[in-house]
């Protein structure tokens, strides 16, 4: 009985520990591009960190370099979008639909 319980317990806490899991992002240096927001708007990611922009909302954007380099995404609606940082500093960015580089759709990623 006492066995029974146990066992009962430690399900419990394995079921809540899987649950916790599950609300942890897929990519812990990603950031979501929704409608129309880019989520988290600042990313700080250490050095030679590749951060991957993944589309979930329906509508079209696009991730435009505020310093204009490299090259923005393609606007899209779907997919996702990558670029690696071997520079510490910080580089803004925006949805050229939704935003500009001081208003609206726009991020940051910060890298140290
Ligand atoms: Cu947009």
């Amino acid at each position: 009985m006492r066995t029974r319980i146990l066992l009962s317990a430690l399900l419990i806490v394995v079921a809540a520990a899987a649950c916790s899991d599950s609300t942890a992002p897929a990519n812990p240096n990603g950031v979501n591009v929704a409608d129309n927001s880019f989520s988290p708007g600042v990313r700080t990611v250490a050095l030679n960190t590749t951060v991957t922009w993944t589309w979930t909302g329906g509508s079209q954007h696009n991730v435009t370099w505020t310093a204009g380099s490299p090259a923005a995404s393609t606007t899209q609606s779907s997919g996702t979008y990558q670029r690696s940082f071997d520079t510490a500093g910080t580089f803004d960015y925006y949805c050229s639909i939704h935003g500009t580089p001081t208003t609206g759709m726009r991020g940051s990623v910060t890298v140290q």
